[in-house]
């Protein structure tokens, strides 16, 4: 804590009163959390870098009762922390002071399932997983799919536009949701739970929600369109040499398989030894510097397989791959992708991680890791890279024992310099939250943030809403 508590100052909030929890059990009946355990757990978030002190925590089930509370707040001048699944990684999931949380926990209903036209219409709260379960049912699959699905909302996923590994295949939440109801900083609840393809009657007023980080609103109500569940899923694993092998991997994957790639990750080296050490998942190729796991998924599994097959020997006859395996049956293909997705989890167990999640231009994606490393030799326990290739998605991420004042003047500002000079991205996927939000010229233009904060500033006059996340200190209201 008082590693940014210096940094950050508290903002001229109200401190919650004995009157403000009573208003509140009238408002949530036994629904209003103070216990001290539970507090413990909202307050921090899931890599355990940043807590906040909440001493009260509100779970609504209903719009009308989150209306009824950020209504309250607002009059009475309290800062507000929305809250999904807390799977969020760059802090913007927890109070930095003493915000109330809202929690959509209990909002965890689904409303309507259109299932010829796929549009699935929900409470925000409901888990990731929960919803693919549900529309699996009925022969659909989500648009998003990430390794926190078990515990992330689908409210937060929307809040954070989360990418995830499927994004190669069905575009961002951008183009998926298609409509959201949200509870505004003064109360009002904006119905635009559109359940249309086809709406253009003025500003689409959602898309600012997507990606908003909980500082514009609570977002209640998601409306989104389901494609078709897919008939197969078969992973292929390789192995390369060299980075520039990936790229040609990448490029052979786009033009042999076409519509039936649905994901292309990455992992170097340094990955797979990290889940080897700290969660002895084993590596079922030998030692090489980069691996790529392909995902194929259509409505003939066969063919799909067929098409993989080729691809593995294409690869491998052109010399771009060196080794690879291909997994068709349900328990293989989780186990590669578990090589993947047990990364972020397994750097927990080195004790500090210092988190990078950027875009990059593919042609310079692998060098800022080598950059990296050079510059700090062992000054640290390891530099890995993982990411989302096939969408220019890196994510970077360097482990010590703990914290270091030094080490992080050597990583920062200078990572954020090296992207900036290529025109990528501070934050591809993850949002700026708290961690990441002074860093936000290095990706955009003073023009562009002076109209987000001209935006906030008329959405959220008093500031209530998740206040010190997203925007610079300098530009907080
Ligand atoms: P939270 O963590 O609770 O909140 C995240 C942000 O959204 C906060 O700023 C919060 O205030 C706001 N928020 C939450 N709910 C609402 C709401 N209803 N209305 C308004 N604001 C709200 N992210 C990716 O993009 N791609 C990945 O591949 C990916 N993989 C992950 C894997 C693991 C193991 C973990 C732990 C995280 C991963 N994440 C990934 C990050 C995280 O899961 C996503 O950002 C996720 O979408 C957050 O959802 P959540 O419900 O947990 O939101
Ligand atoms: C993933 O793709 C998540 O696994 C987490 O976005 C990334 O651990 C990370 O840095
Ligand atoms: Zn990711």
């Amino acid at each position: 804590r008082e590693r940014y508590q210096s940094h950050v100052k508290r903002g001229p909030f109200a401190v919650l009163s004995d009157l403000d929890i009573s208003s509140f059990e009238k408002i949530l009946p036994g629904r209003v959390v103070t216990d001290r355990d539970e507090l413990l757990y909202s307050n921090t978030d899931w890599l355990k870098t940043v807590r906040g002190e909440s001493r009260v925590l509100l779970k609504p089930k209903t719009t009308e009762e989150v209306s009824a509370i950020v209504k309250y707040c607002s009059d009475r001048n309290l800062a507000i922390n929305p809250q999904g699944g807390n799977t969020g990684m760059v802090g913007g999931s927890v109070p930095v002071f003493d915000e109330v949380i809202i929690s959509t926990q209990l909002m965890n209903k689904v409303i309507s399932l259109d299932t010829v036209s796929g549009i699935l219409v929900c409470q925000s709260g409901c888990i990731l997983d929960n919803l693919y379960k549900h529309v699996e049912e009925h022969g659909l699959t989500m648009p998003v799919d990430l390794g926190a699905r078990g515990s992330c909302h689908i409210g937060g996923n929307v809040a954070t536009n989360a990418g995830g590994i499927h994004v190669l295949r069905y575009g961002s939440l951008h183009g998926s949701v298609l409509g959201i109801e949200a509870v505004l900083p003064d109360g009002q609840i904006l119905d635009c739970l559109s359940t249309l393809r086809k709406d253009n009657t003025g500003y689409d007023l959602k898309q600012l929600f997507i990606g908003s980080e909980g500082t514009l609103g609570i977002i209640t109500g998601v409306s989104i369109l389901c494609p078709q569940q897919p008939q197969a899923v078969s992973v292929g694993y390789l192995a390369c040499e060299s980075f520039s092998q990936i790229l040609e991997v990448f490029k052979a994957c786009r033009a042999h398989l076409g519509e039936v790639l649905s994901a292309f990750e990455f992992m170097d080296s340094q990955s797979l030894a990290l889940i080897k050490e700290n969660m002895n998942i084993e590596n079922p190729l030998p030692e090489y510097p980069f691996y790529v796991l392909v995902e194929c998924s259509g409505s003939n599994g066969r063919h799909d397989e067929e098409k993989l097959m080729s691809l593995l020997q294409l690869v491998i006859d052109d010399n771009i791959a060196v080794d690879g395996t291909i997994a068709t049956d349900l328990t293989k293909v989780k186990n590669i992708w578990r090589l993947r997705e047990a990364c972020p989890e397994a750097l927990m167990f080195d004790g500090y991680c210092y988190k990078y999640d950027i875009s990059l231009p593919l042609s310079v994606f692998y060098q800022l890791v080598e950059d990296m490393r050079a510059r700090l030799k062992d000054r640290v326990i390891r530099v890995v890279a993982y990411g989302h290739v096939g969408d220019g998605n890196l994510h970077l991420n360097i482990t010590a024992k703990e914290y270091n004042e030094e080490t992080m003047a050597l990583i920062e500002p200078f990572i954020y310099d090296w992207v900036a000079k290529y025109r990528g991205s501070v934050s591809a996927e993850h949002g700026l939250g708290f961690k990441k939000k002074n860093f936000i010229y290095h990706s955009k233009t003073p023009t562009a943030v002076a109209l987000m904060a001209l935006i906030k500033k008329t959405v959220d006059p008093k500031g209530i809403m998740n206040p010190y996340k997203l925007f610079p200190d300098e530009l907080r209201t």
